[in-house]
């Protein structure tokens, strides 16, 4: 790790723990799908002297000065996210993707307005109205859910909008396997005059790769984090149009009132370390080996929900369009918090996670959730997909063994030995990766 001698003689036990999680990261599978590698430019960038500059304000109008290196990178993040996107504006400096709904929300909505969003169960977000994030205490929420095949009703989402007018129509999810009809959810935020917002956090760089459909030009905004499939730091990015149009001609325009709930009204000094990370993933996102990354994330993904299938396992919509698939554990007869813990105790890094309709609480649901996007960026492909499908339902039709535990764990070892991540690469078919 860079400067590691300097880490570990000013703080051995922070230093010891970096150790230790790095070899985590390198010798487990990874397949939480909201997580992933950086390269080490981007770690370079994140880990600069940028972070000891105060910013506040944007390009051009900063309330601190010494700001000249600051603009260009920040412009920089922002014309990288626009020539990737497509989008009319673009703000990159909220924390992350939480921050960056909240202000969406306080640019266009008043206290107690109305919004909509996939429930939670469903595959939806804290952050799209649950009860207990604030985007659910400060505004009305009400959900739309899956049918009982678990997918996404275009017809039912209209007809709850059109009985529930809410001011703003979210679209985005964070467990849902299947691809996302943008246009047909601009069509019903249309239909019922609200705003329509894509979150598309988990699917934009498979929205890059060109293997998901894009929100933009349907959607008036667009937020996303950028540490997910995108590759790069946490951090996230707003993107809309630049009317308003449901304030057309008003006091501020649309991307004027995103700007401003940024910045002043939610965030101080922008991350200028992130800021500069983010630019530099954006980089990488452009390249062609970015898109055959995206690319390849899909078919992993379509592999190793096809291998789950062929050892009997279930499940939700019977597979997977994305990254990501969830598993129905019910028919095994346990639940996800014990096949999280068999699975970690393996080497395999899942989450537990609610299905639609869950019978069991959220701290011990019915699923699993996994993805592909941190097996992909190590260069893994079907063939590997193949071995990790059966390795995963060993685990968990052999919860209670401690021996077949013990042998998945040597497995996932060796296997992971021949993938290394920062350490030189052998196998890699993305050499962002490599030193
Ligand atoms: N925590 C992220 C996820 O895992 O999907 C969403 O914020």
């Amino acid at each position: 790790m860079p400067n590691k001698h300097r880490l570990q003689t000013t703080d051995p036990e922070i230093a010891e723990f970096l150790e230790k999680e790095l070899a985590r990261q390198e010798q487990g599978l990874e397949m939480i799908p909201s997580e992933n590698y950086v390269s080490k430019a981007v770690l370079e960038a994140l880990g600069s002297i940028l972070t000891n500059k105060y910013s506040e304000g944007y390009p051009g109008r900063r309330y601190y000065g010494g700001n000249q290196f600051i603009d260009q990178i920040e412009n920089l993040a922002i014309s990288r996210a626009q020539k990737l996107f497509g989008a009319e504006h673009i703000n990159v400096q909220p924390y992350s993707g939480s921050p960056a709904n909240l202000a969406v929300y306080t640019a266009l909505l008043k206290v107690g307005d109305k919004i909509m969003g996939m429930d939670l169960a469903c595959g939806g977000h804290l952050t799209h109205g649950y009860k207990v994030s604030a985007s659910g205490k400060f505004f009305t929420s009400v959900s739309y859910y899956v049918n009982e095949k678990g997918l996404l009703d275009y017809d039912a989402i209209l007809e709850a909008a059109k009985k529930e007018k809410p001011r703003l129509i979210i679209a985005g999810a964070s467990a849902y396997p299947r691809l996302i009809d943008f246009a047909k959810f601009a069509e019903i935020a249309k239909e019922v005059g609200a705003y329509f917002m894509a979150d598309i956090a988990h699917i934009a760089g498979l929205i890059i790769g060109g293997v998901h459909p894009s929100p933009l030009p349907h959607a008036d905004v667009v937020t996303t984090t950028t540490h997910k499939t995108l590759r790069g730091p946490r951090g996230a990015i707003i993107m809309s149009k630049i009317e308003d149009p449901l304030d057309p001609g008003g006091k501020k325009n649309l991307a004027q009132k995103i700007d401003s709930a940024v910045f002043p009204g939610l965030q101080g000094g922008p991350h200028n370390h992130q800021t500069a990370a983010i630019a530099v993933a954006l980089k990488e996102a452009g390249t062609s080996e970015f898109k055959n990354y995206a690319k390849q994330i899909v078919k992993n993904a379509k592999t190793l929900a096809e291998t789950l299938l062929e050892e009997g396992l279930e499940l939700v919509t019977g597979g997977t369009d994305n990254h990501l698939m969830l598993i129905d554990l019910t028919n095994l007869g346990i639940g996800g918090k014990q096949a999280e813990t068999a699975l970690d105790l393996a080497g395999i890094t899942v989450n537990k996670n609610v299905i639609p309709f869950d019978q069991r609480k959220p701290m011990d649901p019915s699923g699993i959730r996994l993805g592909t996007p941190a097996l992909t960026a190590r260069g893994m492909k079907e063939k590997e997909m193949k071995i990790i499908g059966h390795l995963i339902s060993q685990v968990l039709k052999n919860i209670n063994n401690e021996d077949i535990i013990r042998q998945t764990k040597k497995a996932v070892e060796e296997l992971t030995a021949m993938f290394p991540i920062y350490k030189k690469m052998i196998h890699s078919n993305f050499p962002l990766l490599i030193d």
